[in-house]
């Protein structure tokens, strides 16, 4: 029955896994998924989500395996609606949140969702942009087109092109998926006035808005209080913009993955901003029924950590300075990836990786120079020239910029 299935090959993420846990090169390195890394080479625990980890279980009863409702933990999908909408948060009755499956769960069921409700002629998605969102989209049935994003000669936001493409190819009631913050792959982010420009074109195109949040930009220490601040409001400013307007439904797929370190606990949601308390009434009915198809319920442990750190306002401010821990090492590696290059006087410009923003730099290596990477020097990396920049550190960082030399001088 299934030996006419097509072959699929492994998704590039595990590929490199895979390649990489088979090299016994004693100096091997790995930059490839988004996951965070100390400065050893480890994975992080935020202190924050420790504490979270300690009340939580002091609080916990004989109903902790229990079922959650169909749409999640309320304390965590309002709280993580809250932070990303502010004050737009109300009024309440025009949204629809939910718990989901970490953001994968809330970009699938938001396509899910949005392909039954609006059948879309086809879904724009940023060229390059995370590649499951095409995945994601295919298996719902919709037609998969990309915008223009990244130009490979500038190394730079390709904007104009971006615009014409929405502005002349697109149909109304399409959907388009826009990166809330620090673009993966590119760490590209248009200006507030770009994405004003973005605004107005879904405004007149009737282009249906799906913000993906799964990143947050640098934060920077507040040396008065001690405490980042107010920089997660300078995260959300894209869609905040977009539902300010109030002439767009919007929806936003949310993942705490990354902010809190909780990768495999899988905690999300996905929040629809609708045009009035009727239509969410509706929205919620439809979301209710594809989660139960789904997944029936979302998981617990995470949602209860997440939200306990989102409700308590120490909890919170300790939350931020985690943050900043996080986003100043990738900043340091960052500079120390570019020194080591400019030192080495490696052939091209490399300013680039100092400018884009978030866990990632789209280094603009090709394909045969990353296969020559990790053929000479044990360095993998995606195929689309994507270093995740936590995965460097003081040990690696050199290596890492020898083998990028080499492979540019072949
Ligand atoms: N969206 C983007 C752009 C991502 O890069 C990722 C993964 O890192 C996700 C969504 C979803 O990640 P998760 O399912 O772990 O929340
Ligand atoms: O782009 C990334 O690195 C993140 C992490 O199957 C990731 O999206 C990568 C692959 C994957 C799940 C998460």
């Amino acid at each position: 029955l299934f030996s006419e299935l097509d072959d699929i090959p492994l998704d590039p993420h595990y590929a490199l896994k895979e390649d990489f846990s088979a090299d016994t090169s004693p100096s091997k390195v790995i930059l490839g998924s988004g996951i965070y890394r100390d400065k050893d080479g480890k994975p992080w625990v935020l202190p924050t989500v420790v504490e979270a980890e300690e009340i939580v279980k002091a609080s916990e009863d004989s109903g902790r395996y229990d079922y959650l409702p169909i749409p999640g933990y309320a304390p965590f999908y309002t709280a993580a609606r809250d932070l990303l909408f502010g004050a737009l948060s109300s009024p309440e009755e025009n949204f629809v949140s939910v718990q989901t499956i970490s953001g994968t769960g809330a970009n699938s069921l938001g396509a899910h969702f949005l392909s039954n409700a609006l059948k879309p002629s086809a879904v724009w998605l940023s060229n390059p942009s995370w590649v499951n969102h095409a995945n994601i989209w295919k298996s719902v049935g919709v037609a998969v087109r990309s915008y223009p994003y990244w130009n490979p000669e500038r190394k730079a936001l390709d904007f104009e092109d971006m615009i014409q493409t929405l502005t002349l190819e697109t149909t109304p009631g399409d959907v388009i998926v826009l990166h809330g913050c620090a673009h993966n792959p590119t760490g590209l982010d248009p200006t507030k006035d770009q994405w004003k420009m973005i605004a107005n074109v879904c405004e007149r195109r009737e282009l249906f808005p799906f913000f993906d949040c799964a990143y947050t930009q640098e934060l920077t220490r507040d040396n008065s209080q001690g405490f980042a601040s107010g920089n997660l409001d300078e995260d959300a400013w894209a869609l905040r913009h977009f539902a300010f307007r109030g002439s767009m439904e919007l929806a936003v797929a949310q993942s705490f993955s990354k902010n809190m370190g909780l990768y495999g606990e899988r905690v999300g949601a996905l929040h629809l901003l609708t045009g009035s308390p009727d239509a969410a009434g509706k929205v919620k009915g439809h979301i209710l029924r594809l989660q139960r198809g789904l997944i029936s319920q979302p998981p617990k442990r995470g949602a209860t950590i997440a939200a306990t750190i989102l409700k308590d306002t120490t909890l919170f401010q300790k939350w931020l300075a985690d943050l900043c821990e996080m986003s100043s090492r990738i900043k340091c590696m960052r500079q120390a990836l570019y020194d080591e290059l400019i030192s080495l006087g490696t052939p091209g410009n490399w300013d680039h990786i100092l400018t884009q923003i978030g866990m990632f730099s789209y280094t603009g290596l090709s394909p045969e120079q990353v296969s020559s990477m990790r053929n000479d020097g044990h360095v993998y990396i995606l195929s689309s020239g994507r270093i995740s920049v936590s995965g460097l550190n003081n040990a690696n960082v050199k290596h890492v910029a020898r083998a990028i030399d080499k492979a540019c001088r072949k």
